[in-house]
Formats: C-alpha cells, structure tokens, sequence
C-alpha cells in the first residue's frame, strides 16, 4: 500500500503541474481527493493492512494530502498570475481615443424665454399664477366678454372636448385670459398678475402650431391709466432685449379691452432701417393690450366706479424667436438635436 500511495503522489503532483487551467485543476482534485477519488480508492483498503503499519499509512496519507493540496494551491496561483497577464496583454485600453462626452440635458428655448419673462415681471411686482388648461365657455369667452357669435368660437378655431356631464361646453384655452378670470373672481383690488402658459388653437401652417405659450398680464386697482401700462411694457421690453429700444403703440380692438392697443418695437435685426424682418417698416408688432373692459370687471364682482385695470398679452415663440434670432416657429417642436443644442442654456443662464 505504501509503494501504491507513493505512485500516486508522484502521479497527481505530475497531473497538477501539467494542468494549465482552473478547471483541470478542480478535474485533478476531484479525481485524486473526491470521494470516488484515487487516494479515498485507496484509503478504503485500509482494514487488510496489519494494525502495526495502519497508523504509519495514515500519517503517509495525510502528508500526501498536504503535499497535493499545497501543489494545488501553488499551481492556482501559477495559472491566475498568466491569465491575469494575458488580460493584460490583451486588453490594452487607447488612451488617444476620444472620450465619451455624456448628454446634459438643457433648457428649451421656449421655456427659457417663457422663465426670462416671469422673471422681469416678478420684479416689477407682478407674479405669476397658473389654472386649468381644460376650460368651459364662460372663463374661455364668456366672462371675457367675447360675443356669442365671435369666430374664435368657432369649431374650426378652437379645440372642443365632449361636453361635461351637465352639458356645459369644454375647450382647450386658447388664451391664459381665463386664468386672470379665475384670478379676479376671488380676489379685490389691488391685483397685479401674470399668467404665463400653454394655449391651443385649431390652426397649423408655417406661422402657425395648435399649441403655443403666452404670457398676459393685468393690473387692477384704483386709478389704473393708460401711461402706467404704457410705461411697464416698455420696461419689460427693454429688460427682456436688454437693450434700448423704440416703443410705440398703435390703436387696436380686442372685446376684452377698451380702449385696446398693439405695441410695436423698433426692429433689433435692422435698427429700424428697413429690412426683411419688419417688411421695410422699421418696427416689429410685439403684444397686445388696453384697459379692461368695465364688461369683464363687472364679470368677476370688481366695482366698475371705484376700480380700472390694464392688461397685456404677448406670445412666448415669437419673443423667443426675436431675442434669440430663430427664423422659423415649426423648429420648436420638431425636437432636432442640433436645434435645441444650438439654443441650450444650462442652468438657468
Ligand atoms: C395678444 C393680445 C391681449 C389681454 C390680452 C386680457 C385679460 C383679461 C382682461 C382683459 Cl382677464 N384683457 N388680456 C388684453 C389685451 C390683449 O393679448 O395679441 N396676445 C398674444
């Protein structure tokens, strides 16, 4: 038994020392140390041996089990090192290649345009509020004092919902007029404004998208006048071009107001020399307002004798794309990568 023991220590250090992966190796032990393994095989032969030799063969087999444990662990050690070193060899990382740049996500010009407005207004003490963008006839129209026969109400202008369950008309805005009409209804003067937002409109060409931003604006109080309004716009319009800038204001007519007004700016792309632009007039139509129509006041409670108002109202696209030179409206919603990062602003700036 001592001369089979011997055979297979030299047998199974020969087979370890040959085994060039972590697998062989396991093969090796499980065949030399496993329970049907060779060492156990031979282990099982113990009882023949006389009980003089029995402990000697013990000891003998248990050195054998260190020798070949210790080769095993050597040999791992052996096979990790070259299969570490061949990684290394082979996966060599080129460090001249460029880097991976990650995507930031930015502001979109019509949200950073949309900001910037709110902002001026803010600090000149007229802070936003929001409201439904689902609305019924009466804030859409009705309580504007928009007449029952206007075209804006019209199927093929605005964007009609199924009725509600009283029947009532439901719309999508078209104006952020209702949410100044929410606005008044539970308050009294003074009351100063704006409503910044979404609104949609049955319409869609070059000019022209279903939805769109605007920023309207009021202000009620005792002694309300036109020069007041007058000069707020020109405030805001010269903070938000940050520059100064021509301002004129033409007579106009919305139902809402009386007397209503469009306001005008000397055009930033030509210095009002004449240009494409401005179709050679020098001056860019900007906004729209007037006095609150005593109509509109009276509809939300506020004393037509005691109080006035002015309001405003602008659209967000067409500021934005005169601030930041954008020729063409449809490129805020295409969502093109190059678009939105040749306009991004990060961070607020
Ligand atoms: C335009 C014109 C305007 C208003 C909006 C308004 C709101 C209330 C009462 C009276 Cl609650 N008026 N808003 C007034 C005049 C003009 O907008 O061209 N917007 C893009």
């Amino acid at each position: 038994m001592r001369e089979q023991l011997e055979a297979l220590k030299t047998q199974a250090l020969e087979q370890l020392a040959a085994a060039d992966s972590v697998d062989e190796l396991e093969k090796v032990r499980v065949q030399t140390l496993g329970k049907k393994g060779e060492l156990t095989k031979i282990l099982r032969g113990l009882g023949k041996v006389s009980p003089e030799e029995r402990p000697k063969i013990g000891v003998l087999a248990n050195q054998i089990k260190e020798a070949f444990n210790q080769a095993l662990a050597e040999q791992q050690a052996l096979l990790k090192k070259s299969a570490m070193t061949a990684r290394l060899n082979d996966e060599q990382i080129d460090i001249t290649l460029p880097g991976r740049t990650p995507d930031v996500g930015s502001i979109h010009p019509v949200t950073r345009a949309l900001e910037e407005m709110t902002t001026i207004f803010t600090h000149m003490g007229f802070p936003p509020a929001t409201g439904p963008e689902v609305e019924d006839d009466w804030y859409n129209f009705g309580a504007l004092n928009i007449p029952d026969d206007h075209p804006a109400r019209e199927m093929h202008d605005t964007f009609y919902l199924p009725p509600a369950h009283d029947g009532g008309k439901r719309l999508l805005r078209t104006h952020t007029s209702s949410v100044q009409v929410h606005f008044m209804e539970n308050r009294q003067p003074p009351i100063r404004m704006i409503a910044p937002g979404k609104v949609f409109r049955c319409d869609s060409d070059i000019t022209h998208t279903p939805m769109f931003h605007q920023v309207e604006g009021i202000l009620v109080d005792e002694g309300v006048d036109f020069g007041q309004l007058k000069g707020l716009i020109e405030t805001f319009l010269v903070r938000f071009f940050a520059r100064e800038l021509p301002v004129r204001f033409r007579p106009s007519f919305f139902p809402f107001t009386e007397p209503s007004a469009e306001a005008d700016m000397g055009c930033i792309f030509c210095d009002a020399k004449g240009c494409r632009i401005c179709k050679n007039t020098g001056w860019i139509e900007i906004l729209g307002c007037g006095m609150i129509h005593p109509n509109v006041l009276e509809n939300v409670q506020i004393d037509t004798e005691k109080y006035a108002g002015f309001a405003f109202g602008m659209g967000v696209e067409r500021l934005a794309m005169l601030k930041y030179g954008i020729n063409d409206l449809r490129t805020f919603f295409e969502n093109d990568i190059r678009f939105l990062r040749r306009h991004a602003s990060v961070g607020g700036e």
